[in-house]
């Protein structure tokens, strides 16, 4: 038996971050339970005291991993976390002194970043993709990894097929008064789409292409349920990529029959059909979410989605038919952009959507094992600060003007006006720096970037580094 320490670092009070459910860590602590050995998960939403003493992290012992779920909030105006898990992983090693239990890292975050992440933060040893059997294998013997700076590739767990699991009562209350969701898998398997700027393929690993079975899916349902959960977020990066799977699943929870229990997940508007809207309509779904990201069918193209715009109507028609909410999450400023296609995009907002039904951003930010950094050729370690593609700085302007007014509204303006602000004090990384960029008709620079200065210099310059949303 070893001890396991789990630390969800997500749940750090940091700008621009609202801590979620740590439905990543507690898959690993509940394969370790499975096996016998002794896990305590440290959460911070949970227990906010466990920020300012760190005793719990000096009992003995053998292992301690830590969750890094996000980079950054992926927004123009926000700052990048990895800062603050610098800072808080010195704090921890100074508390811990001359004890030297084996420091793990993963996460959906972490596995984007696993090299750069590893060095920065001392980690001996790290897994990038689904983390359950790496991690039984490191506990089993932790001496051997000991000082490894290697990162391990996720692997298939079998325990997915068959495990329920079952939250602890406190960690699920502390997420339930906040009001979000909790997350549940229904599948291990990539998405079979190729979005330029998507990292799903990538994080995801090797997932076998499991399917949960729908009684274990129930049997999680059932279990939050009685724990309190009337919110419901499924996690797979599209719910319906598999359109026969995802109706077995929305008839598992409308059998299940869970008063007040709503539920949501990213879907796709194709595959979609009437059957699926049907069993939608009466599953108590909450926003049906799809994001075409623009609505311009050429950037669209260029976005390397699989679908149009003829396609978003008839899903949005579909769910009008049958009262079905739904919203539609549109990102500006993408490879393509152009007067013309923002235009497109607020000619189609404005005929077919309501307010409310729009989720609206500006910027992409480039991720690693994407399309949009090969284009860009952009390394890693250039983009773990948050760096966005270069956008024409109208954009706003073009928005602004092209929306409807009742599209304007003050949240919105306010994102809108934060995001202009952001990206012109943003670093250009120029032409040449990374490779081919742009074109001849492109802007002078392959990406724009927040430089983030260490927590402590941040603090000893005086200056107040983190712009809020
Ligand atoms: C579903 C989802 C959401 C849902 C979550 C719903 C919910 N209540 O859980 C919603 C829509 C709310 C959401 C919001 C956001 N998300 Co999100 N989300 C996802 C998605 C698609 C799946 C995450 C998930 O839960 N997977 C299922 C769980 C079981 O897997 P997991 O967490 O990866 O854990 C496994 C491994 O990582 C590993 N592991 C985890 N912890 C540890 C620890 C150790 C020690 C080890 C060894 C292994 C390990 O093992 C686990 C089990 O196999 C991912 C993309 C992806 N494909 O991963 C993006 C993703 C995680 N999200 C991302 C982001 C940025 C966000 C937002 C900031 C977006 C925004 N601007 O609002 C917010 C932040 C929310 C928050 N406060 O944390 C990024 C994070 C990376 C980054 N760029 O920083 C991702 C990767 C997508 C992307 N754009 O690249 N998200
Ligand atoms: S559809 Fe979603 S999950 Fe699939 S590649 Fe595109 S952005 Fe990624």
């Amino acid at each position: 038996m070893t001890a396991v320490l789990l630390v969800n670092l997500a749940s750090l009070p940091m700008p621009g971050n609202d801590p979620i459910f740590p439905i990543g860590l507690r898959c690993i602590q509940d394969a370790l339970d499975r096996k016998q050995h002794r896990t305590r998960l440290i959460d911070f939403v949970e227990d906010p005291s466990a920020l300012t003493d760190l005793s719990w992290a000096t009992e003995s012992w053998d292992v301690i991993g830590f969750t890094i779920r996000n980079i950054d909030p992926v927004d123009l105006s926000c700052d990048g976390h990895v800062p603050h898990y610098e800072a808080f992983l010195a704090r921890l090693r100074e508390t811990l002194g001359s004890r030297r239990p084996l420091l793990v890292g993963g996460g959906p975050g972490y596995s984007l970043f696993g090299e750069e992440l590893l060095g920065r933060l001392g980690f001996d040893v790290g897994v990038v993709g689904p983390g359950e059997q790496s991690m039984l294998q490191i506990v089993a013997s932790p001496q051997k990894y000991m000082g490894l700076g290697r990162n391990l590739p996720g692997a298939r767990y079998q325990g997915f097929l068959t495990d329920t699991l079952d939250h602890p009562q406190s960690l699920l209350t502390a997420y339930a008064s906040r009001g979000g969701a909790i997350g549940v898998e229904t599948k291990r398997k990539t998405c079979y789409q190729g979005c330029v700027y998507c990292p799903y393929a990538y994080i995801s690993g090797d997932n076998g292409g499991d399917l949960k079975p729908t009684e274990a899916i129930a049997e999680e349902l059932r279990t939050a349920y009685a724990s309190g959960i009337r919110e419901v977020f499924f996690t797979d990066g599209i719910f319906n990529s598999e359109l026969r799977f995802a109706k077995d699943v929305v008839r598992t929870i409308i059998a299940a029959d869970l008063p007040d229990l709503t539920w949501s997940a990213y879907f796709t508007p194709k595959p979609f059909d009437d059957e699926f809207a049907d069993l939608l309509s009466v599953s108590n779904v909450g926003p049906v979410i799809v994001s075409p990201d623009s609505l311009d069918d050429r950037v669209m193209r260029l976005l390397g989605k699989s679908f149009d715009s003829r396609h978003v109507t008839r899903f949005i028609d579909r769910c009008r038919q049958r009262g079905v909410k739904f919203k539609v999450s549109v990102v500006l400023g993408g490879p393509g952009e152009t007067r013309e296609s923002v235009r497109a995009t607020a000619r189609y907002i404005n005929e077919h959507l309501e307010s409310e039904e729009l989720t609206l951003n500006v910027g992409y930010r480039v991720l690693p094992e994407t399309d949009m950094a090969r284009q860009l050729g952009l390394e890693n370690a250039e983009i773990l600060d948050p760096t966005f593609h270069p956008l024409d700085p109208d954009l706003f302007s073009w928005i602004i003007h092209d929306l409807d007014s009742r599209f304007l509204v003050t949240r919105r303006m306010l994102n809108l006006m934060a995001g202009r602000t952001s990206s012109r004090k943003m670093q250009k990384i120029p032409l040449g720096a990374g490779g081919p960029a742009m074109g001849d008709e492109g802007p002078e620079y392959v990406a724009l970037t927040r430089r983030m200065l260490p927590i402590a210099e941040v603090r000893s310059a005086g200056t107040e580094n983190h712009v809020r949303r």
